[in-house]
């Protein structure tokens, strides 16, 4: 391309400093080096660990920085030693990477590659430099990805080449709110056909765990939200009760285990509190029961859990990104979609123009969208 080799003058939105709106600004971005990848982002979806970094509860972020982390775009440029796309590729990245070579991407049970943000803080690229410049000021990079820029600098790592037929304004979020709920079901839960679910929190990655469930053959999937709003989606996307913990007095784990006998076989917390957390431990079956993790609670607490509730079999655990290996299952969730053996676009409640970035961020914040999708 015309543009290989040169610097790009384009539209990013910097996070200048922790509880600030982004500013829309034109930043440089540098040629990429040996083994990684410049990507033309054509659409960004707008994702819950964005706000954290902004709220200041992400650790390790370093300031000013580009956030985005569920994005896909067009391959512009590569450095050396890149094999496995070249320009004009479509790609989705993932702020998960999947380097293949460290000990936890060579067993088949992980996806925690040891490149991620929690192991290899990700604020520059691997080489410890940016690609990144606004008015001459160095711009740090997060999760290695920085999606909410016109152009960006990646790591081969962290994309993976999808269908030229995909939808670019629909996939993207593919990149991490859907295969995050939709995997916690089937590879981290693992859930059984005839089985019974209880799903806490109907966000779009809750609403994607619901479409876990349904794909993975369970027979009961209970929603459960605060806001009863969310109930129609839910039931649409294959949710068979939908319950408002407000409506009883009791707990919703006596509720839950009362509808069910002995509790349900599978609960998914996808909403990030203590209680919610515990009451998902609780709702399980004392025997088989998994309850899996996928809200993060506030850095720093802890949760008390009384550790009877583990001793006859349950089990709690947790999931990043559904368990997918990035790399290896974006390509085949991409080729699922098109063959629309799920309907992930139920989940973009909004599409706006990039420049109106802030106003995704207030829908988010006010609990008025599932997924907002940018287009540049
Ligand atoms: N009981 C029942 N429902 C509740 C309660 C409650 N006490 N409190 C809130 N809710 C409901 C809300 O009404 C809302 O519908 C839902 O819970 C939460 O939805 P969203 O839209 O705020 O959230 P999602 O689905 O986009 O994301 C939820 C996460 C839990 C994934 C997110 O907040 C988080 O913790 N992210 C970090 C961890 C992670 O895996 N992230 C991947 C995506 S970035
Ligand atoms: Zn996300
Ligand atoms: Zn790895």
């Amino acid at each position: 391309m015309a543009t290989s080799g040169k610097v790009i003058r384009c539209r990013a939105a910097i996070a200048w400093a922790v509880g600030k709106p982004l500013s829309v600004e034109e930043i440089e971005v540098a040629p990429p080096k040996a083994r990684e990848v410049r990507v033309k982002i054509v659409a960004t979806g707008i994702c819950h660990t964005d706000e954290h970094v902004l709220e200041g509860i992400f650790p390790d972020v370093e300031f000013p920085v580009i956030l985005g982390h569920e994005g896909a775009g067009i391959v512009e440029s590569i450095g050396e030693g890149v094999t496995s796309v070249k320009p004009g590729d479509k790609v989705i990245l993932f702020g998960l990477p999947h380097c293949g070579e460290c000990s936890f991407c060579l067993n088949p049970d992980s996806n925690y590659c040891l490149k991620s943000h929690f192991s290899e803080p990700q604020n520059l690229l691997p080489d410890k430099t940016s690609r990144f410049t606004c008015k001459g000021k160095q711009i740090h990079h997060f999760v290695w990805i920085s999606t909410f820029s016109e152009y960006t600098v990646v790591p081969e790592y962290t994309l993976a080449k999808v269908d030229a037929a995909a939808p670019l304004d629909k996939v993207c979020v593919l990149g991490c709110g859907f295969s995050t709920g939709y995997g916690a079901a089937i590879n981290t839960a693992k859930v059984k056909p005839g089985s019974t679910c209880a799903i806490f929190g109907l966000g779009g990655v809750g609403l994607s765990a619901v479409m876990g469930c349904k794909a993975a053959g369970a027979a009961r999937i209970i929603a459960i939200d605060i806001n009863q709003d969310k109930f129609a989606k839910a039931k649409q996307l294959g949710a068979t009760e939908c319950i408002n913990p407000r409506d009883f007095k009791k707990p919703i784990q006596q509720v839950l285990t009362e509808m069910t006998g002995h509790g349900v076989d599978y609960s998914f917390e996808v909403i990030g509190t203590a209680d919610t957390l515990i009451a998902a431990l609780a709702s399980c079956n004392m025997n088989t029961g998994v309850c899996v993790m996928i809200g993060v609670t506030p850095a720093g607490s802890t949760v008390p859990i009384d550790p009877f509730l583990l001793l006859s079999g349950r089990t709690i655990k947790g999931t990043l990104l559904g368990g997918w290996k990035m790399g290896d299952a974006i390509p085949k969730l991409v080729t699922s979609y098109l063959q629309k053996k799920f309907n992930s676009d139920l989940l973009i409640t909004h599409t706006l123009p990039f420049a109106k970035i802030n106003e995704g961020f207030e829908l988010l914040r006010a609990g008025k969208s599932i997924r907002s999708v940018l287009l540049y």
